[in-house]
């Protein structure tokens, strides 16, 4: 029987992927470990407490609050504030970016921003909800406070991203730009176990995924590929199946298991889409591209796009990598009929 291996034992040893680091990175995805540890305890006893419904407050988005969010937020911030990685964090709940001003951060390399509980609408009914988390390279002075070019950068300059999934089983799922591994949470022991070792998503896949409530605002383009999924063609395993979790995270882990696409188009009401770039869509297409998939805009490659605001939206097409070029191509086409 294999051995079992941990997160902490597994990030150890592929410390050595980076021959010059110094144990910080390593140590910050151990404290982004123990944060998942402690969202996970709150979120399994969420019908316990009384803690659904609304926190009474709204975020910055101007989505009520649910406590669990809140919960979430504060565990990633304190893991990341006193671990000394990282000089500022940033996240969904969470307006502006926080620069940490002590002596140990300061010097640190690393910004964080993060998702702390994506798909928290979906607490009250037990459906599947994530953590998403993104970690760039400071582009501040070490020793200065970090500014807000330290959060604005490209996905293309992550050094990691990861998800946690609040499911059936607990999973976490990360990339150093060196493959993708998932890490499943063995409750009995506490720990997160080696479970999904270079995780590789099928190029082609039979599942779609994207809101049909919204499909008349979506583009003609868009139309057309969700028409071509539930038309019948034998030789393409068509009708594809719809599958649609509304947990941004749950429909993305099962598609990079299974091969898919998750859709989340602009529409003639949002055309930049509903999702967040720097905390949503730039870690979730470094994990899907390191796993051999696609994440683009519908135009352009995800990854490549300069932030130009910390809340910045944008429409994501992410999953397998044939069927992400399919339904550029068709957008491509229209824009072309467009011009
Ligand atoms: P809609 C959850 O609020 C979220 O951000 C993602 O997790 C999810 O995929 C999407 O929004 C669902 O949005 O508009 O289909 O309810």
């Amino acid at each position: 029987m294999r051995s079992i291996v941990t997160l902490s034992e597994f990030i150890m040893e592929r410390q050595a992927d980076f021959p010059y680091a110094s144990g910080d990175l390593s140590r910050l995805l151990a404290d982004i470990g123990v944060a998942a540890k402690i969202i996970n305890h709150q979120v399994n006893k969420a019908g316990l407490q009384d803690i659904l419904g609304a926190e009474g407050t709204s975020n910055v988005q101007g989505e009520e609050q649910m406590k669990l969010d809140v919960i979430s937020d504060k565990a990633l911030f304190n893991a990341v504030r006193w671990g000394g990685q990282v000089c500022g964090a940033a996240s969904e709940e969470n307006e502006r970016y926080h620069a940490f001003d002590n002596e140990i951060s300061r010097k640190s390399k690393y910004v964080i921003l993060f998702d702390p509980l994506d798909g928290s609408s979906n607490i009250d009914v037990n459906v599947s909800i994530g953590t998403i988390f993104s970690i760039f390279r400071r582009k501040s002075s070490v020793g200065d406070l970090a500014n807000v070019n330290d959060f604005l950068q490209k996905g293309s300059e992550q050094v990691a991203a990861g998800y946690v999934i609040y499911g059936s089983s607990t999973m976490l799922v990360y990339t150093t730009g060196h493959g993708v591994n998932g890490f499943t949470l063995e409750p009995s022991i506490g720990e997160f176990c080696l479970s999904h070792e270079d995780m590789k998503i099928p190029e082609e896949g039979t599942i779609y995924s994207i809101n049909e409530g919204n499909i008349r605002t979506c583009s003609e383009a868009v139309q057309e590929y969700v028409a071509w999924c539930q038309a019948s063609d034998k030789k393409t395993k068509r009708p594809y199946t719809a599958r649609y979790i509304g947990s941004l995270v749950a429909d993305v882990h099962r598609n990079l298991i299974k091969g898919g696409i998750y859709m989340y188009p602009g529409t003639t009401k949002n055309p930049e889409g509903k999702l967040r770039m720097q905390y949503e869509c730039n870690p979730l297409a470094f994990i899907v591209e390191q796993a051999g998939g696609k994440a683009s805009d519908g135009a352009q490659r995800i990854m490549d796009i300069q932030p130009r605001e910390l809340h910045m939206r944008s429409p994501l097409f992410i999953g397998s990598k044939h069927m992400v070029e399919r339904i550029e191509s068709l957008l491509a086409k229209e824009q072309i009929k467009v011009q």
